[in-house]
């Protein structure tokens, strides 16, 4: 199948760097958003997200005219979906911007085209997918009605790239690509063949849908081993940073490291899926949300405990984002802490975070300042993000204050959290 004109459907972390590799292979990429600033913002060779490096593809993309970017679809061989996938407030999946998605690509879509998902997605959304754009366009067949012998070849692949290495891992990793048939599979795999380095693994639809929840359930329950250890070390005295060190030398263990609690959208979002699709079976899933989920508060209570020995207590928060070295605040457990505290007005609260330049609306009573003078006036120092920029300070200026380090970055042998 020859692909010339390929159109991404959301414009994201993760599709506008698909875009762009697309674009780097010189196929004309058509990209759509509903935002208009992140379209016009593409269209100037700029880019609306941090990526490293994906500022400058997008511009050489744009500037030689593979890449441009619209509101509404146009015509294309290939159809990628990469819109948001959030849940519900009861946990249940929310796939209305894959609805969305269909109810625009479909007035375009023509015999020959293949549709891919690649928003991770519940067990079941892609065959809901093929369902809306069969509804859309009764003129055309569908795998679901007309197997190999459809118009439309319908498939899901789920990305799996790390924020911070997406070029790198957008190339190097392997895919699993799930067609709604054979030649569904086959058609995806010829499209991603077009960039991708590592093997493009076929399976079926479901099989790809419930390996992505898989695999970010699969990090979220060690995550959640190596906190609630974390936890349990606190109450009993040992050093949790010293204690996996030493366990991870037997060699078939290999414990992750307990942070403030997990964020992003992925880990802490796509096990709920699973707990969704069986909640009588999915115990440990559930429950490694849920401890994962309590480490913030875990850490808020912590730091309360140390306040109380002050009269005016100064508390410096080291770190917003959800994990080191990024500028991503998205549902970063740091950010929750420092909220949780400004709410139980504990003390006055000072945030150092080097990769922002203003601190969020929730996060108004607080004061963004740089490490040196957060740490003259600070009685209780709260590492929460092991940022690379953290690692080069004095530890020595630490003293004497106290240092609640939630990523045993500093004080591995002093205030294990
Ligand atoms: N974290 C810990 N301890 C650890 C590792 C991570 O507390 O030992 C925390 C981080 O600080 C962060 C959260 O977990 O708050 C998630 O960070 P992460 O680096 O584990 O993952 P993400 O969310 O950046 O990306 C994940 C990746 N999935 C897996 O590694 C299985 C990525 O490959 C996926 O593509 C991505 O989710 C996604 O989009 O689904």
């Amino acid at each position: 199948m020859e692909f010339q004109t390929i159109s991404v459907i959301g414009l994201g972390y993760i599709g506008l760097p698909t875009a762009t590799v697309f674009a780097a292979r010189q196929r004309q990429v058509i990209g759509v958003d509903v935002n208009q600033h992140a379209v016009d913002t593409i269209n100037q060779g700029k880019i609306h997200i941090v990526e490293p490096d994906l500022d400058m593809l997008v511009h050489a993309a744009v500037s030689q005219g593979f890449l441009r970017a619209t509101t509404k679809p146009e015509a294309a061989d290939a159809f990628l979906i990469a819109v948001p996938t959030p849940f519900k407030e009861d946990k249940r999946p929310d796939l209305s911007y894959i609805e969305a998605a269909a109810e625009a690509i479909a007035p375009v879509l023509k015999k020959g085209n293949l549709v891919v998902l690649e928003s991770t997605s519940p067990v079941g959304a892609t065959e809901q997918l093929a369902a809306w754009l069969a509804a859309a366009r009764p003129d055309l067949t569908f795998p679901q009605h007309q197997g190999e012998q459809s118009d439309i070849r319908v498939a899901h692949c789920p990305e799996r790239v790390l924020p911070g290495h997406v070029l790198r891992e957008l190339v190097e990793n392997d895919r699993i690509i799930g067609g709604m048939t054979p030649k569904c599979s086959d058609a995806a795999q010829s499209l991603y063949e077009l960039f991708v380095r590592g093997n493009c693994i076929i399976t079926d639809a479901r099989t790809a849908e419930m390996c992505k929840l898989t695999e970010n359930s699969f990090r979220d329950v060690n995550i959640a081993f190596a906190n609630e250890l974390s936890m349990i070390c606190d109450k009993v005295g040992v050093n949790v940073w010293e204690l996996i060190s030493l366990a991870n030398r037997h060699p078939r263990v290999s414990i992750l490291q307990p942070g403030p609690g997990v964020g992003g959208h992925c880990i802490a979002v796509d096990p709920w899926f699973i707990v969704d699709a069986a909640p009588e079976r999915a115990k440990i899933i559930r429950t490694a949300r849920e401890v994962n989920d309590s480490k913030p508060h875990f850490i808020v209570d912590r730091v309360k405990q140390a306040a109380g020995r002050f009269k005016d207590p100064v508390i410096a928060c080291f770190g917003l984002s959800f994990k080191s070295n990024i500028d991503d605040l998205r549902e970063s457990p740091a950010v929750e802490i420092v909220e949780e505290l400004l709410k139980a007005k504990v003390g006055t609260i000072f945030v150092v975070e080097p990769h922002v330049r203003t601190l969020p609306a929730s996060l108004q009573e607080a004061e963004l300042l740089d490490a040196e003078r957060a740490l003259n006036h600070a009685d209780i120092v709260v590492l929460l993000v092991d940022h690379q920029q953290f690692r080069k300070l004095d530890t020595d200026r630490l003293q004497p204050r106290i240092v609640i380090d939630t990523r045993g970055m500093w004080s591995a042998k002093r205030n294990p959290a």
